[in-house]
């Protein structure tokens, strides 16, 4: 990409440029992708409502700037390299023409099956190449995809079957991680035992057994086996919705996050571009899920976008061993790596000796992303991995924000330990205090918000727009609250503290305590329930549970193990609690608020300095909490 930084003056420039003539900035990066129409005007917007429209009337498709873009330059350059789970399993490897015609002919299968311009697919699926495809298949025909991670369970599945109104499902027999094989299908026919999804599609992975419904399930290969490999790619509305992303929240149920085409498909190239600097040849790895925003912007649409080559990997980090990513590394002589810090600790724990067996010197640059990296990590992950010789950029965003945010541009801007940096030109970052006063100037410490728009944002919550509005354009009036916590240092580098509301981040997976509290408090023997997160050596957070519950007929040891896997049941597995203290009472207000604070301290072992308790209902409770703890 022709205009992308390639020095610290030209990051500040372009920095300037970005705030003071934003539509002039954006137009430019737009004018090197494929319109079929040009915008008539670059951004028209209004955070109270919110109402965002950037490249407005324009029409394009993103699999066209994917593929007819540059087919005749990079047909041949692969595309997607795939490691299997199992490293005896012989790999794939996907040039751009193969993945061209792959995305083509299962786009015309999803069409021979009635799905079109706007039906919404969920995608469950395992990390094959197929899901990529089956992605790219619904953006060529204008279907919304919403991918679900395949670790969710059955009923949080099915409640997002409902809340998108899928009308087909995309998945596999079966998923390998590590040494497990887990059904896959099986998940789909629970959740779906109450729904009108119309179409299964099934893709043979694990060959395991599985039922098929006549006339509702298909297999994969079959769909495909008489479909033409070419595909006419649907005219779409910059606007028009590209996908819905779930995920959680404060409060209530998981919402389905909204990104539209054109935004998006730049934003998405952009930071891609510029973060990260790849360049002709290289090998990028992001270690990420496709089921999570990460997978979305920095495995499918971004790399592809800008030609790359991206690996993705079915497997987990510690098998057949903890030298697995390495192994990788240097058996496709990886040149960009990404990971998240959970992973990155969990491998520091093993030591240095399982990456001592490889060649790690294709290294350029490595990333970081999911949850504050704390500094240990982020030294071992230098020195270890990056050999002292590649910058580490600490990539912040969200799955709102539908790209990165803030993130050091690498080898070109600084990096610091722990420090996510300095914004991409484009984000105007702003630090408020609790009243939604402005902290200017450095070395302040507040709340993130954003002050003006960026293509890739989030344009609404998938059938309740209220509720877009209430979590994010109301808390502070005319910015985009993002929910975490900042500093600015004295040189003027953003610091991600973590969040500020009642989200938790465990292992880079965010949950709210909310959601957990509402499965927990499903078991029958569950009177109240209140969720915190807690300092976990690995995780980042830990999730740690207060249980009010009626102990008849019940051992405590047993109704812990009930609730872990209710929870598990209910959400999956990533959202066991850890800890389940059972308690005779919580700590509430006259009110009835639940005091978290006076929780988080307990649960994190400091049991002096509660703060104000005078507030409290009863302040027994506390002291009652923390002997139980103790
Ligand atoms: C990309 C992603 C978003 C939340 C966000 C933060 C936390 C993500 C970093 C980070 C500190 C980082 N999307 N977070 N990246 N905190 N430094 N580099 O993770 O929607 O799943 O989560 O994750 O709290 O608000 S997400």
């Amino acid at each position: 990409m022709s205009d992308r930084i390639h020095t610290l003056s030209g990051y500040l420039y372009e920095y300037q440029k970005s705030v003071t003539q934003p539509e002039e900035f954006w137009a430019r990066i737009a004018d090197s992708f494929h319109w079929r129409k040009r915008w008539s005007k670059v951004l028209k917007w209004n955070f109270d409502e919110p109402d965002i429209q950037w490249f407005v009337d324009a029409k394009l498709n993103i699999t066209e700037n994917i593929f007819e873009r540059h087919l005749f330059t990079i047909g041949d350059r692969p595309a997607i390299i795939w490691e299997a789970n199992d490293p005896n399993e012989e790999g794939r490897t996907l040039t751009y023409r193969e993945l061209f015609h792959e995305v083509n002919r299962f786009a015309n299968a999803l069409k021979s099956k009635g799905i079109g311009k706007g039906d919404k697919v969920i995608i469950y699926m395992p990390m094959v190449p197929e899901s990529a495809i089956a992605m790219l298949a619904c953006a060529r025909i204008g279907a919304i995809h919403s991918v679900v991670f395949a670790g969710f369970s059955s009923s949080a599945l099915a409640d997002r079957v409902i809340d998108c109104e899928a009308k087909a499902i995309l998945t596999s027999d079966g998923n390998f991680r590590g040494s497990k094989k887990i059904a896959v299908k099986a998940v789909v026919d629970e959740a779906l035992e109450k729904s009108s999804v119309e179409t299964v599609i099934v893709y043979e992975r694990t060959k395991q057994d599985v039922t098929m419904k006549e006339g509702r399930d298909h297999w994969w290969h079959d769909v495909i086996a008489e479909e033409a490999d070419l595909c006419p790619a649907e005219e779409m509305d910059s606007e028009d919705m590209l996908f819905i992303l779930y995920t959680s929240g404060s409060t209530g149920k998981p919402k389905g996050v909204v990104h539209t085409t054109g935004g998006y498909m730049v934003y998405s190239q952009y930071s891609f571009d510029n973060v990260f600097q790849y360049s002709e040849g290289d090998v990028y790895w992001c270690t990420a899920d496709v089921g999570w925003i990460t997978g979305h912007s920095y495995i499918v649409y971004g790399p592809l976008l800008a030609g790359a080559t991206t690996l993705m990997f079915e497997g987990v980090p510690t098998f057949p061993d903890a030298g697995r990513f390495w192994a990788v590394v240097e058996k496709h002589k990886v040149n960009v790596f990404y990971t998240a810090p959970t992973a990155i600790r969990a491998l520091q724990a093993y030591g240095t000796e399982p990456i001592n067996n490889y060649d790690l010197s294709s290294l350029k640059v490595l990333g970081s992303v999911g949850e504050p990296i704390n500094e240990e990590a982020w030294h071992w992950y230098h020195t270890h991995i990056g050999k002292n010789k590649c910058p580490i950029v600490d990539t912040w965003w969200q799955t709102e924000t539908g790209g990165i945010m803030v993130s050091p541009i690498a080898g070109i801007t600084p990096t610091k330990p722990a420090y996510a940096t300095l914004p991409l030109p484009g984000v105007q970052l702003c630090i408020v205090d609790p009243e939604g006063k402005e902290l200017t100037g450095n070395s302040v410490e507040g709340n993130l918000c954003i002050k003006f728009p960026w293509p890739s944002m989030i344009r609404t919550t998938y059938g309740d727009h209220e509720r877009c509005k209430q979590t994010y354009f109301s808390t502070y009036k005319g910015m985009y609250f993002t929910g975490d916590g900042v500093k600015r240092d004295h040189d003027g580098y953003y610091r991600i503290l973590g969040r500020v509301d009642d989200v938790i981040n465990v292992s880079g997976h965010r949950l709210g305590t909310a959601e957990v509290e509402n499965a927990i408090n499903e078991h029958p023997k569950v009177i109240e329930s209140a969720v915190v997160g807690y300092p976990h050596e690995v995780k980042g957070q830990g999730i740690y549970a207060y249980v009010i519950c009626d102990l008849t007929n019940r051992t405590e040891a047993n109704l812990v193990n009930e609730i872990k896997e209710m929870v598990s049941q209910i959400i999956g597995p990533i959202a066991k609690p850890d800890k389940i203290q059972l308690v005779s009472g919580l700590p509430k207000t006259r009110s009835g608020k639940i005091m978290r604070r006076i929780l988080r301290k307990v649960a994190e072992g400091s049991f002096d300095s509660m703060g104000d308790t005078s507030t409290l209902l009863d302040p027994d409770v506390v002291t009652k909490i923390i002997e139980g703890k103790k």
